[in-house]
């Protein structure tokens, strides 16, 4: 008698028939209490509370100079432009994101090394951590289109397969934050609810959900209830300011129609206690520049 290869348990349904709300099933800081990092003990509270944290100044200006020149000239070499890493504007045809940048670019692949980074992300998870995903995302002014809400690790598990919560992100700004170009928005506390998203993910749905995200999209009502039970935060602050935030918080961004570019590098760590399995509701994994199978610790 043979016996089917055990699949990961789902402890997180969704693209089923109907929208469905799952308490959190995983730690949201993973290391032992008392866990020596660049985070103090009173900031890994509040980022266990209210699914995020903030850093006034995560790297120097000069710092920020560097790598604000390296995307400018990602975003201007027509060679990263012909590539499938790179997303474009819809409407305006401009470059709105770049993958895989640590890749790419030894600049980014060496923030992503900093102890203040990596650390951090060390820190939160409780083990050595790999980059699932890294992207520039650059919204320059007069009108790039915003993101819409959304928990990064509903897309996570059912497009690329991550099995559990143990995943976060930082958003480093290279540009100023103002509460009026287009900044990151996130909902308090939301991280511990998994919101399961209605409908069947269609085959080669990333392409069409980097410009615009459809499957995998909250309903009116529930958005409604998350807004009025955990409120709306948006995060402002100079360059070089960085914003941790966990997989499920429920996050977005407006359109940005002033004139001032908000530009920011993502980077998106995993535990290597948590690497990629199957997809758990799409018909095939997504990309490796957008979902990584490579798993080696960032050392
Ligand atoms: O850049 C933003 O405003 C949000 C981006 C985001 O949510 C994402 O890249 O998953
Ligand atoms: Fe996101």
């Amino acid at each position: 008698m043979t016996t089917a290869p055990e699949r990961t348990a789902d402890l997180y349904p969704t693209r089923g028939a109907t929208e469905v709300a799952t308490p959190r099933q995983d730690p949201v800081v993973w290391s032992e209490p008392g866990t020596a990092g660049p985070f103090t003990g009173e900031e890994l509270t509040g980022f266990e509370r209210d699914g995020f944290a903030t850093i006034d100044q995560l790297i120097s200006d000069d710092e920020v100079t560097r790598y604000r020149a390296e995307l400018d000239r990602l975003v201007t070499d027509p060679q990263v432009r012909a590539d499938e890493r790179s997303i474009v504007e819809p409407a305006s045809g401009e470059t709105r994101s770049v993958f895989e940048v640590h890749k790419i670019s030894p600049v980014f692949a060496e923030l992503v090394r900093d102890p203040r980074v990596v650390g951090r992300a060390r820190q939160i998870l409780g083990s050595d951590v790999y980059v699932h995903q890294s992207r520039i995302n650059v919204k320059p002014g007069f009108g790039a289109t915003g993101f819409y809400w959304h928990s990064d690790f509903e897309t996570w598990h059912a497009e690329d397969g991550l099995p559990r919560m143990r995943t976060v992100s930082v958003s480093i700004a290279l540009t100023e934050n103002l509460d009026t170009n287009g900044g990151l928005m996130i909902m308090p506390g939301s991280h511990l609810t998994f919101l399961g998203c209605a409908g069947e993910t269609p085959r080669d749905n990333y392409k069409k959900s980097l410009q615009m995200q459809d499957a995998g999209t909250p309903s009116d009502e529930a958005l409604t209830g998350f807004a009025d039970r955990h409120g709306i935060r948006l995060f402002t602050g100079r360059a070089g300011s960085a914003t941790w935030f966990d997989c499920n918080c429920m996050h977005g961004s407006g359109d940005n129609i002033t004139p001032y570019p908000r530009s920011n590098v993502f980077i998106v760590f995993n535990s290597v206690e948590n690497t990629a399995v199957e997809p758990f509701a799409a018909p095939v994994p997504r990309p490796e520049f957008i979902g990584a199978r490579d798993f080696t610790p960032v050392s």
